[in-house]
């Protein structure tokens, strides 16, 4: 018998949503605890117990405790009936794997803390855009566009003709940087990633998880 199981974080983290796309894709249905990772009084015991990082989010399902956001996709992807999100050709596997690895280690510092939090984030809440940090973080944010929209190619979706883990592990992060005039205007110069966005930003998945 396999209980529902409990994510524990908030949904404008980009990292929950990841894993609640691949749960609406797989068509689980789960609980969603908050966690407010930036408290005051600081992270709660109960979570730090669950993720000692004090990140979000975290997993739970029939007494198996994980976080990190890759391990709790692909564990979901792997134990859960519904689409594979992993390709079963190594290569193709590969390619969606190196991608989640440029999201985690470029897209989020780059595209999301780089430019989304200094333009959009920061500002809403009585902070002042730090222009230094997004001019810095620009001409990266350009190599991350021209990298993806290489390894996508032709394909309809990242990382190849099927979606993947690797598009519902990325579209978090584009959904705030296409908030961006700076992320609009560096996405339309490459058609692949911007048509790959109008799919993606359609699917029942994505609608269903807008940040509050
Ligand atoms: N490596 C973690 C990263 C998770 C992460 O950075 N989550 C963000 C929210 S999107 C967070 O908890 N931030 C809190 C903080 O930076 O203190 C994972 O894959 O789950």
């Amino acid at each position: 018998m396999t209980t529902k199981p409990r994510l524990f974080g908030a949904d404008y983290s980009v990292y929950v949503r990841a894993v609640r796309l691949v749960l609406a894709e797989k068509g689980v249905a789960y609980d969603l605890t908050p966690v407010d990772v930036f408290a005051s009084e600081g992270v709660p015991a109960a979570h730090l117990a669950r993720q000692p990082f004090g990140r979000i989010p975290a997993f739970e399902h029939n007494g198996f405790s994980l976080y990190e956001t890759g391990a709790i996709t692909r564990y979901v992807d792997e134990v859960f009936d519904g689409p594979r999100l992993q390709s079963s050709d190594p290569l193709k596997r590969a390619r969606a794997n190196q991608i989640i690895s440029i999201a985690d280690n470029y897209v989020y510092p780059i595209l999301v803390w780089g430019i989304y939090v200094e333009r959009v984030s920061k500002p809403s809440k009585d902070g002042v855009a730090n222009e230094a940090a997004i001019s810095a973080a620009l001409p990266r944010a350009v190599v991350c566009l021209k990298a993806l929209s290489e390894l996508m190619g032709r394909g309809t979706w990242l990382a190849g003709a099927e979606l993947s883990l690797a598009d519902l592990h990325a579209a978090p992060m584009f959904h705030y940087f296409l908030l961006t005039q700076e992320g609009r205007d560096m996405m339309q110069r490459h058609v692949n990633l911007a048509s790959w966005w109008v799919r993606m930003a359609a699917r029942p998945s994505m609608l269903g998880t807008m940040p509050s």
